[in-house]
């Protein structure tokens, strides 16, 4: 991966010229660089569980094969020969391979413009498009290796999700580019987030930043009535009744040390007054290997779909990640979590339905330190018969991992349906109560008038909101960023 900080030093400096990481001929030394022969025997392979796991074939969320196709797995190391080969054969380059190099080197330095000219003329997921794209790694200087890792990922995942055309995965492969490069955090790919993040708070924004457009254009001066409505607002876009009290008062401050009653200036005080809340204060993040996490939160909220798009981050990240099914309360939940990690390529350890929790996260977790996993995430069932028997589980599976493992769980994840409006709240609390949260992911932020929530939910436990869920693809969990939700939530 040092290879790709270094393009990404490159390119976030500013100052270099971007264009420079794109070398004028593909370099000599790939045609010595022996790809991978073996593209990584994938992780997705079942871990034996010690109990065997039902296999229900009916079930409608297994709709894909378990194994990766052996054909699609061979494919690559046959095929990296060709632009090998032609690489060293100098002038012999073929001329999609000419034209695309000058095409790169004289495009503007962002992935999305680069991928339209690797993508140029592609329709479909074809020899060409994996040719092209081996040479877009090349000609960023890249490992072959690491260029076969990654087309041998993405065709299994085209594969498992039936998608053939450009046009149904484009923006799937930026998204993994921009991982695997460690360019998540470029403008290019923040911008992409950012109108994501605003057409999915679209209904948000209609119950506050239209409310709040009236609300200054009906008043010429910040009185008592105006701070009234502003409460009657943000009550109705669920930011809650005790959040959006202090929150009025903290505007009021601002307004009142801005020395300025204009409501011209209100939006900008209010989009800093938001960033303040969500502003949170910086963290070690750093353990001893494997990092475990736990899952946690009531049934429905996407905990299990959140547990398969960070493992898949991470999988991106050249991370060797393990999957275990802690929700045993039903065969369809650790079905449904096998069919993820085989998706994603994890690794995934199991016990039959109904075993118990504690005991899956104990031997995970002893799994994970045996054979060297970087991370382990826990899934945990949300759905007890009482909220007392739930916690005194969740309890019991974190003395379990602490016990097997130094600082185990290291990270203890909430995930709120953000639909749900002020239930997350109080779920947040409870759950805030048996297991110290470390971090917050809110889902379902797609379309939901509700998303007031985030706010209530940064104001009244100080407790990061690590990602935010925008849809249901992998693609669509994004880490939340306070200042880009609350220029999006307000608008311009
Ligand atoms: N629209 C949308 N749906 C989501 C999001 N996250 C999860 N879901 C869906 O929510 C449903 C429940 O998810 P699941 O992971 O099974 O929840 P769990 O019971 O907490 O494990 C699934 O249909 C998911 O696809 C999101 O961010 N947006
Ligand atoms: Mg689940």
């Amino acid at each position: 991966m040092g290879f790709f900080s270094k393009i990404k030093r490159l390119w976030s400096g500013g100052k270099e010229e971007p264009v420079a990481t794109i070398p004028a001929e593909t370099p000599e030394q790939q045609a010595e660089q022996a790809p991978s022969q073996e593209p990584e025997q994938p992780a997705s392979q079942p871990v034996a569980p010690a109990e065997p796991v039902a296999q229900a074939p009916e079930q409608p969320e297994t709709p894909v094969a378990a194994e990766p196709k052996p054909a699609q797995v061979e494919q690559p190391a046959e095929q990296v020969a060709a632009p090998a080969a032609a690489a060293s054969a100098g002038e012999d380059k073929p001329q999609w391979q000419k034209d695309l190099t000058v095409a790169l080197r004289s495009a503007e330095p962002r992935l999305s413009v680069w991928l339209e000219h690797v993508l140029k003329g592609v329709e479909k997921a074809d020899d060409s498009l994996w040719e092209r794209l081996r040479f877009f790694f090349s000609a960023l200087d890249a490992p072959a290796d690491e260029a076969e890792k990654f087309i041998s990922a993405f065709m299994r995942w085209l594969d498992n999700m039936e998608y053939e055309y450009v046009n149904d995965f484009r923006s799937e492969l930026q998204y993994r580019l921009a991982l695997a490069l460690e360019l998540e955090d470029e403008e290019d790919e923040r911008s992409r987030l950012f109108l994501k993040l605003s057409e999915g708070l679209s209904k948000t924004k209609e119950q506050i930043t239209k409310q709040i457009d009236g609300l200054l254009s009906s008043h010429s001066t910040i009185n008592e009535q105006f701070w009234e409505e502003l409460e009657e607002i943000l009550i109705m876009a669920d930011v809650g009744f005790e959040p959006t009290v202090k929150l009025v008062n903290r505007l009021r401050e601002r307004v009142r040390k801005s020395g300025s009653n204009d409501p011209e200036q209100f939006k900008s005080l209010m989009r800093e007054e938001l960033e303040d809340i969500f502003k949170m204060p910086p963290r070690i993040k750093a353990v001893n290997l494997p990092e475990v996490v736990l899952m946690v939160g009531v049934n429905g909220v996407g905990k299990t779909t959140t547990i398969a798009k960070l493992a898949y981050r991470a999988q991106m990240q050249g991370k060797k990640v393990l999957i275990a099914a802690g929700d045993t309360f039903r065969a369809a939940a650790i079905e449904q979590l096998q069919v993820w990690a085989t998706r994603v390529g994890a690794g995934f350890y199991a016990k039959a339905p109904n075993s118990d929790p504690a005991a899956v996260a104990y031997e995970a977790v002893e799994l994970a330190v045996k054979e060297g996993y970087d991370i382990l995430f826990v899934d945990t069932a949300g759905r007890l018969q009482t909220k007392v028997d739930l916690m005194a589980e969740l309890q019991k599976i974190r003395n379990v991992l602490g016990k097997k493992h130094e600082g185990a769980p290291h990270r203890t994840i909430l995930t709120i349906d953000a639909t749900t409006g002020q239930n997350a709240l109080s779920q947040t609390k409870i759950f805030n109560e048996a297991c110290k949260l470390d971090e917050i992911i809110l889902t379902k932020l797609d379309g939901t008038a509700k998303g007031g929530i985030v706010v209530a939910v940064a104001m009244e436990f100080g407790i990061p909101i690590s990602y935010i869920g925008l849809g249901e693809k992998m693609e669509d969990l994004r880490p939340f960023n306070g200042t880009d939700f609350a220029s999006a939530l307000l608008g311009s």
